[in-house]
């Protein structure tokens, strides 16, 4: 079907911690480079993004420092506006969901559907903290895991063994905000009723759209093929939009039930006059990008709510990503092991291009992908310094040396130069293709083609040798390699823009970048670049089309139909300054970040065997077989003081102890070296077994045994009188 315009929206993140490179190989870069593209192609797109700022975890991490909800997500709206902003990704708006136009917007959007009698309400029994006063959700309970005794599992899932649990299946069920013991009090909820939805899911998913990349549609027939049941979307919680009917005090909408309405909201704040326009007239094309644990969220249950509400468009494609693991490990927020995207920023300034272009080659398109930090190193130094960079840089700097730094006439043209002019044109088709159907990684691999194309050419012909003899044929190879830097300035302009602006800079060309809405409504505008001025952005009002009016320039402007064009630069166009595109990245500020994720690491494994080490110390044996009290009675126990000690050579385990029992002095060898030195050991005053038969033990004679306690661990503490007694007090 025909479209007009593209809406696109990256899933709105949660505002409970910053950016991390996952999120942006997941769906913040493929939609910024689907952006790009389109509007250079001339396409009208809107960009919606925003934080995600309701749910539960940004409520347990309030409560967990000690401040409020929106504290958290105050502070996380802002660092996740600027690493974007930082790594140039423009959306037209990234607003929040805690905003008032969203909260009245998801609260109508709910109305509707209960006025319509969309939804079932389900009363039931869930687990209720009496001295937190709340309903608790399953992240809210901890308990002894049924299948494998862990201890701390979750009411819905046991991290350690990774069974599937419910709250009612906890041993010993403990709520995490009070401690308490919960206990069990009805609730009602509302319910949307997916299953309802299951026949039409089937067709508009598994039939009508085929397209869908396969781990979407695959993700999507497993669920429906599973049985879709009813959803609960609302919760007993006092964060998020309140639900808006009588009887639901206390209770507000589920996190993803008011999320995706959270894509029109911030629609509706960015254009108050013509969203409706954007979200329901069928010419509009609605994509979503996301990560793969939101595809049934954004697949199945947000269009079943747009279907409900009637009048909306559905998505027309949701390109998922899977996931980018890190240095062979999950990424994680709450484990630390991630690479936060403010940080790089601050750590490699004016490398955000490297950044992208890495996890764009690398992008987990179809299976989950590693990110390493010497991938990220020899793919900027191999491929876009060594061959991007390097070719631009010659091709430049011979036009200054030779040709003043104006673009050479194509004095004397071979065979050669229009076949690899013509080569880049096939590039162009299968960059198309690419990025036409969401695969950025090959779309990106025929752009650095088209780099190798000219860096092969540049290298071939030798140019700084047939200067020696032949200024003619040099011009024509260096207009040859002129032509390619442009089509180079197009190509990479979705993918590593601050560069492709650069290399502009240096050409002294101009772009038609397409419009965008973030001026806002009552001023819609299109931004091009001209290359006079000093290569400002010019922004003229919207006429409703591109204007070529709008556009022509007396400069130089290039646009996306000119890629793989025979001339894009003519004969006497006067270049800029040579500057390079790319630097290296040494060994020394990869090996930095490696060794601040292994110190992470370190900890974390240290952390963990301290905690594995308590849980085992707390381990108790099981009672031994009956004595009678005669049997106890025939031992003497006392106090006694530790006058001396000494290691017994040649042990590692035994100390040497000299001792004053109250009756006489004696020697006791004793298993304790682990745990005490002779130093620890001497003034103490301990408990002894004193009629032990005496024993030979390395050639020492000892008499008598030190009282111990022996913890799960293995680890032994002597037992000591809590206050300074007699030595020789017996003890029974
Ligand atoms: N906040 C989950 C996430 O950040 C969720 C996405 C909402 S999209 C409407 O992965
Ligand atoms: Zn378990």
């Amino acid at each position: 079907m025909s479209y007009k315009r593209t809406l696109v929206t990256c899933a709105l993140p949660y505002a409970n911690g910053p950016v991390h490179i996952g999120h942006l190989a997941g769906a913040y870069l493929p939609g910024d480079i689907y952006v790009r593209y389109l509007r250079m192609r001339g396409e009208d797109v809107v960009f919606i993004c925003g934080s995600d700022e309701h749910g539960v975890p940004i409520t347990i991490k309030a409560r967990e420092q000690g401040v409020t909800p929106q504290d958290i997500v105050d502070k996380y709206h802002k660092v996740m506006k600027d690493a974007f902003t930082g790594l140039g990704i423009n959306f037209d708006i990234y607003s929040r969901t805690s905003s008032a136009v969203h909260d009245e917007n998801a609260a109508e959007f709910f109305r509707k559907l209960y006025d319509q009698d969309d939804f079932i309400t389900q009363e039931s029994e869930q687990l209720y903290d009496e001295d937190a006063k709340m309903f608790l959700t399953d992240r809210l309970i901890e308990g002894t895991c049924p299948k494998c005794g862990n201890p701390h599992a979750y009411g819905d899932q046991c991290e350690k063994c990774g069974s599937t649990l419910s709250p009612e299946e906890l041993l010993d069920p403990k709520s995490k905000l009070s401690g308490s013991t919960p206990v069990k009090k009805k609730t009602k909820h509302w319910y949307l009723p997916l299953n309802q939805y299951e026949p039409w899911l089937r067709d508009w998913i598994l039939e009508q759209h085929k397209e869908w990349k396969t781990n979407v549609y695959g993700q999507c027939k497993s669920w429906l093929d599973g049985g879709l049941q009813p959803r609960a979307v609302t919760r007993d919680l006092d964060w998020g939009v309140p639900v808006p009917v009588d009887g639901a005090e206390g209770k507000v909408l589920y996190v993803w039930f008011d999320a995706p309405i959270g894509y029109i909201s911030n629609t509706k704040e960015l254009l108050p006059e013509s969203w409706e326009k954007w979200w329901k007239d069928p010419e509009t094309r609605l994509i979503h990008f996301i990560g793969k644990d939101n595809i049934v969220f954004h697949c199945i249950v947000f269009p079943s709510m747009l279907k409900a509400y009637g009048d909306y468009v559905l998505p027309d494609n949701v390109p998922s990503n899977e996931f980018l693991n890190l240095e062979g490990d999950k990424i994680s927020t709450s484990r630390n092991w991630a690479v936060w995207v403010h940080e790089y920023e601050k750590d490699f300034p004016g490398c955000e291009d490297v950044l992208r272009y890495v996890l764009t080659a690398n992008a987990p398109e179809t299976k989950d992908n590693d990110f390493t930090w010497k991938d990220f190193q020899s793919r900027n130094n191999s491929e876009l310094l060594a061959i991007f960079g390097n070719f631009v840089n010659r091709a430049v700097v011979l036009t200054q040396k030779y040709f003043g730094g104006k673009v050479p006439a194509n004095l004397k043209p071979e065979a050669i130069d229009a076949e690899t002019l013509a080569s880049i044109k096939p590039c162009r088709e299968a960059l198309e293709k690419y990025l036409d159907t969401f695969h950025f990684r090959e779309a990106l691999k025929e752009a650095m083609n088209m780099a190798r194309i000219g860096n092969k050419y540049i290298s071939d012909m030798e140019p700084w040798k047939v200067a020696k003899e032949d200024m003619d044929r040099t011009a024509s190879i260096l207009y040859t390699c002129l032509q390619i830097c442009a089509d180079l300035a197009i190509a990479f302009e979705p993918f590593t823009p601050f560069s492709a602006q650069k290399l502009r800079d240096i050409l002294r060309v101009g772009i038609n970048a397409g419009w965008d809405h973030r001026a806002g409504e009552g001023s819609p505008t299109v931004n091009f670049y001209k290359a006079d001025e000093g290569l400002a952005l010019h922004t003229v009002p919207f006429a409703g089309s591109l204007s070529k009016e709008a556009l022509s320039s007396p400069s130089l402007s290039l646009d996306w139909s000119m890629l793989g064009a025979s001339e894009l630069l003519p004969s006497g166009h006067e270049l800029g300054q040579a500057v390079l595109l790319f630097r290296k990245i040494e060994d020394d500020e990869v090996e930095a970040q490696i060794a601040r994720l292994q110190a992470i690491k370190a900890a974390r494994e240290a952390a963990e065997a301290a905690k594995a080490a308590a849980e085992a110390a707390k381990k108790v044996e099981p009672q031994k077989p009956e004595v009678t009290f005669e049997q106890f009675g025939a031992m003497d126990i006392r106090t006694a003081t530790v006058l001396a000690a000494e290691r017994v050579p040649k042990t590692d385990k035994l100390l040497k102890l000299s001792i004053d029992t109250g009756i006489d002095q004696r020697t006791i060898v004793s298993g304790i070296a682990e745990y005490y030195s002779p130093e620890d050991m001497v003034g103490k005053q301990i408990c002894i077994l004193a009629n032990l038969a005496p024993r030979t033990i390395r050639g020492i004679e000892s008499r008598g045994m030190i009282l111990m306690a022996k913890q799960g661990d293995g680890t032994m503490r002597f037992i000591t009188p809590q206050e300074a007694l007699v030595n020789g007090a017996t003890i029974g």
